[in-house]
């Protein structure tokens, strides 16, 4: 409800929102607004700080979801009480960069129109200058572009979203980060914040029933590193690059994300217990890059499902 309201999704897109198995969904308009934003937002378990820029004041920004044909209004707002111009780079859509990715002033609105031909996972961001800074203070999202044939990916119990990023201690310091100086690595937006087990203070991590299809939609927004994603004490049940159906392979023990790449993946645990999904590569998992997924029997049915799919 709550990714809806902020979505401005218009009626017509709630009115065709759900569709049967097999039927293919009706191509829609969908309405997009965000808003840049320039806000303090935490980034540890603590409630430690930093003056981000976002979309939506949050990081990662609001999950956009379409179908797979749907037309994408979108209208990016930059607020009048910001320092900085922003823009909005959705990687769904096939445009100009110069003119529909440029940047707009505080104050200044600007519109354009796609259409998302391509099922899948993407990356959305804002692209304007140093992009680099822009990116690590968490101007980054993702946005889901379900198959248009509901039958194209083996029906998922439920869904996360995972958007790996590097933190910065000073978002000023545009050198620090050309200079790869980073100091955490993180899962939307926070230091361990999905794991209690490194951090005491984490107070939430994904959940699911033994035998549920989990699927995550992984995006990588760097803005420098790499990703090597592995589910500790489980394997990729299946892997979809930039989460396309046809780009499928099975049982992958770790998948490896570049900078502005997505992967959608499976993970099914046979057993209750828990996985912890983490960036393999030492220095990235050991600075906040996991997410500990407890399988039990009686898991939440309300996680993972409906606007729980983005744990804030
Ligand atoms: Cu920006």
């Amino acid at each position: 409800m709550k990714y809806k309201q902020l979505l401005n999704i218009g009626a017509n897109a709630l009115a065709t929102g759900f569709f049967l198995m097999g039927f293919q969904a009706e191509a829609k308009t969908v309405q997009v607004t965000l808003h840049a934003v320039e806000t303090d937002v935490a980034y540890d378990n603590k409630g430690s700080t930093y003056r981000a820029w976002t979309f939506e004041g949050k990081v990662p920004g609001p999950v956009v979801r379409i179908t797979e044909g749907d037309t994408v209004e979108f209208t990016l707002i930059n607020d009048k009480s910001n320092k900085n111009s922003h823009s909005m780079d959705f990687h769904a859509a096939r445009l100009d960069v110069m003119e529909d990715f440029d940047s707009i002033k505080p104050g200044e609105t600007k519109k354009y129109t796609f259409t998302a031909d391509n099922p899948g996972v993407f990356f959305y961001h804002c692209g304007s200058d140093p992009m680099i800074q822009h990116i690590a203070r968490g101007m980054y999202g993702v946005i889901i572009v379900d198959p248009k044939d509901a039958t194209a990916l083996p029906k998922a119990d439920r869904e996360y979203v995972l958007i790996q990023a590097e933190h910065y201690p000073n978002p000023d310091d545009k050198t620090a980060m050309m200079e790869n100086k980073w100091s955490n690595v993180m899962f939307n937006g926070g230091i361990f914040k999905y794991d209690p087990v490194h951090d005491s203070e984490a107070t939430k991590w994904l959940q699911a029933k033994p035998g549920e299809r989990v699927r995550i939609y992984f995006v990588n927004a760097g803005p420098n590193e790499y990703s090597s994603l592995h589910p500790i004490a489980g394997i990729w049940d299946r892997a979809y690059a930039s989460g396309n159906p046809k780009n499928v392979q099975y049982a992958m023990q770790s998948y490896f994300v570049g900078a502005g790449d997505a992967v959608t993946l499976d993970l099914i645990s046979p057993v209750e217990g828990a996985n912890a999904i983490v960036d393999h590569a030492m220095r990235h998992a050991l600075t906040g890059a996991v997410a500990v997924i407890m399988f039990t029997n009686d898991a939440d049915p309300e996680a993972g499902r409906g606007d729980n799919i983005l744990l804030r």
